[in-house]
């Protein structure tokens, strides 16, 4: 292996010299801004950049003069931080790969994630998991997509239903921004539980907020034969818990709210915390930018979620934001919603479907 460190006046020149000096094959070990020696201030500050081949290849003359030993005074870090992330914005994705020590083998592995909305760092983790663990065989690239997919249903968190076996109702909330499918979702599983389970179910409106709400739900409790209360505040839930504490379930469904609304979830909570045990599920649409399910998750996380939900899988074009989302958040997968029927477009979130979305 060939190390060389490179200066320039900036980092496009300074890549450009890797590339000449070392080969399209170079592999960029570190970056970092320099103040060249006895820069009485006046000086501009220069780039370095490590990088390392594995052969030599073929080089040319660099047509700027390189420097490889500047003792240097080093940027703020994160200034530093900030021009390793452009620099590495600026590699092709080949490199990006290669910078981050993925083998030739594993970059069609790790551009398929990417491209599926994978996030880079988690996805080039999962592949150097990936090779850690199977360190021997990893050479067999055949079997690569595999490996990765088993590896990645075994980080992916998902609960399953909602559990049943505890002793008096149990009571679940949906919340979640607007529009997502809340009440279509606790429409379907309270079909599920009622005319599937045979179970005594009872389904709750807080959402008095928003006109022709509670019809929404009171035509589905007259179509499924299942009670539907309204509740316009904790009073009010406490009252209905009591009157169905002899049911199996009770289904709660809110007003979907904007996650610049950062009151709701407080209310909410006090709501919640009147009544007790509540079980809350995150409602998120596929369909949605990822920034927004981190904005609602920072709008909901202080009510305590236990589970999140994802709908609109038939509208969805990549699903690589549900793994991130899940991963990071570590918060279990409960159900998935592909569509607008009910009973029929509900299922219980498995690890192996959602990365099977992932890989198509
Ligand atoms: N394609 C598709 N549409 C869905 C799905 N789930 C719900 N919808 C549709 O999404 C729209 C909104 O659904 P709602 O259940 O009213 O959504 P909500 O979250 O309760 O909305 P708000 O109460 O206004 O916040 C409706 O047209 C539903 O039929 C799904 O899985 N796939
Ligand atoms: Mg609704």
């Amino acid at each position: 292996m060939r190390i060389k460190k490179i200066t320039a006046s900036n980092y496009s020149i300074a890549l450009q010299l890797v590339k000449e000096e070392l080969g399209e094959d170079a592999l960029i070990l570190s970056t970092r801004s320099i103040k060249p020696l006895n820069a009485g201030g006046m000086e501009a500050t220069q780039v370095e950049i490590t990088a390392a081949v594995e052969f030599d290849s073929p080089k040319t003359e660099p047509e700027v003069p390189v420097t490889s030993e500047v003792e240097n005074a080093e940027l703020p870090e994160k200034e530093d931080a900030d021009l390793k992330s452009l620099i590495f914005s600026l590699l092709s994705r080949t490199d990006q790969a290669q910078s981050m020590g993925l083998k030739p083998h594993q970059f069609k592995a790790y551009s398929h994630l990417v491209e599926n909305g994978l996030d880079k760092k988690l996805a080039s983790k999962i592949l150097q998991k990936a090779l850690e663990q199977n360190a021997v065989s990893m050479g067999d690239s055949d079997q690569q997509p595999e490996r990765v997919m088993n590896l990645m249903e075994k980080v992916l968190p998902c609960k399953g239903e909602i559990d049943l076996s505890q002793y008096g109702p149990k009571i679940v909330a949906f919340v979640g921004p607007t529009g997502v499918g809340k009440t279509t979702t606790v429409a379907k599983i309270a079909a599920e539980y009622t005319l599937r389970r045979n179970k005594k179910v009872v389904m709750v409106s807080l959402d008095t907020y928003r006109l022709g709400a509670v019809d929404q739900l009171q035509i589905y409790g007259d179509i499924m034969e299942v009670p539907v209360e309204v509740a316009r505040g904790k009073a009010d839930l406490c009252q209905i818990v009591q009157k169905h504490k002899d049911k199996d379930l009770i289904l709660i469904d809110t007003t979907g709210r904007s996650h610049q609304d950062k009151d709701y979830s407080r209310q909410l909570k006090e709501v919640f915390d009147t009544v007790g045990g509540v079980e809350t599920h995150l409602v998120l649409s596929v369909t949605a930018q990822e920034q927004l399910f981190s904005a609602t998750y920072n709008q909901f996380s202080s009510m305590g979620l236990d589970r999140v939900l994802f709908t609109k899988l038939d509208e969805g074009l990549i699903f690589g934001s549900l793994f991130n989302f899940t991963v990071r958040n570590r918060l279990p997968i409960s159900y998935l919603t592909s569509g607008q029927q009910v009973p029929e477009d509900l299922e219980v979130a498995r690890p192996e479907r959602v990365i099977s979305l992932i890989f198509n």
